[in-house]
């Protein structure tokens, strides 16, 4: 049984009743609103009401998400959304808290924040879709972008090795680790419930091709299949078994047990007038 199928008897609101009245505007067919749909489903499987969820983004095709979603939302900056989003998480536990990247956000501007997120081990949702390229901004090689991809902005391609988000997660510390496909949005659903419920900073990245900059992603469809292998909580393990993936096998990768880092609230808060008046200048 997968945890839509466990989750059925929380049925008080459904997928449509997530979804913002702000019509996306990506290009038609980008996969990403196969991840929208998935978050949609996923929120709905866990019973999440909107006020309850806040969703945090960076900037990119992807990071315009949290204005598609009704729940709470925060476009933030390039590459910033692990950061905003920690701290939110740090002053307001009771939030379910889910920041969505792309991979030029995450891993390039953002790679710092990725490490030590990882590490830090906040109780945090991350979803990075990745379609190995920065689409908003015209199709410029990222981090994840094979190396003989061959383009008018990278002729003859980059000849550099991708970055491999997945085995950088494990090795920071990440505390769950899967890979989902745009294409099956109620399998990634299925992924983002399990990396919700997960304690601690759970990654997702979610394979979603970028139909205008990398239409060669098309056969993605074809060539994404589950992952052999089952979950397993030894981060070694999953590392070695990544080493040799060809980064289209989905499914949980890696689930671990490690306590999140939750520092107490304190008893009292001061007011925002105290605060400046001790900060001013
Ligand atoms: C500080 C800063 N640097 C650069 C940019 C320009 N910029 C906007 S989106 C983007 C790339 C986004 O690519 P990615 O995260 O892969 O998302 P996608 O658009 O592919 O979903 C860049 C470089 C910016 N907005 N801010
Ligand atoms: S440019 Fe690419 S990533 Fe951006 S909306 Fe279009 S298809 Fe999606």
């Amino acid at each position: 049984m997968n945890a839509l199928d466990s989750a059925a008897a929380v049925p008080a609101l459904t997928p449509r009743d997530y979804k913002s009245p702000v019509k996306p505007i990506w290009c038609p067919g980008c996969g990403d609103f196969g991840v929208l749909s998935a978050i949609t489903i996923a929120f709905a499987t866990l019973g999440l009401r909107p006020e309850e969820v806040a969703v945090i983004s960076g900037i990119g095709c992807s990071s315009r998400i949290p204005a598609y979603l009704n729940a709470y939302g925060f476009h933030g900056v390039h590459g910033r959304a692990l950061a905003l989003a920690t701290g939110l998480k740090v002053a307001r536990p009771e939030l379910t808290v889910l920041v969505a990247s792309g991979d030029g956000d995450g891993f390039s501007i953002g790679g710092n924040h990725f490490l030590h997120a990882c590490r830090r081990n906040v109780d945090l949702t991350y979803v990075v879709m990745d379609n190995r390229v920065y689409g908003m901004t015209k199709g410029q090689p990222s981090p994840t972008t094979e190396p003989d991809w061959d383009s008018a902005l990278s002729p003859g391609g980059t000849g550099l090795r991708p970055f491999n988000p997945l085995v950088i997660a494990l090795a920071s510390g990440a505390n769950f680790v899967a890979r989902g496909f745009s294409g099956d949005p109620r399998g990634t659903a299925d992924l983002i419930v399990q990396a919700v419920r997960n304690p601690g900073f759970s990654f997702v990245e979610v394979i979603s091709p970028c139909i205008t900059f990398r239409p060669d992603q098309l056969a993605w469809k074809r060539a994404v299949r589950p992952a052999p292998v089952a979950p397993t909580d030894d981060p070694a393990r999953a590392a070695r078994r990544l080493m040799s993936d060809d980064g289209l096998n989905t499914g949980v990768l890696y689930s671990g047990t490690r306590r999140p880092y939750a520092p107490p609230r304190p008893s009292s808060l001061r007011p925002v007038k105290t605060l400046q008046q001790e900060f001013a200048l």
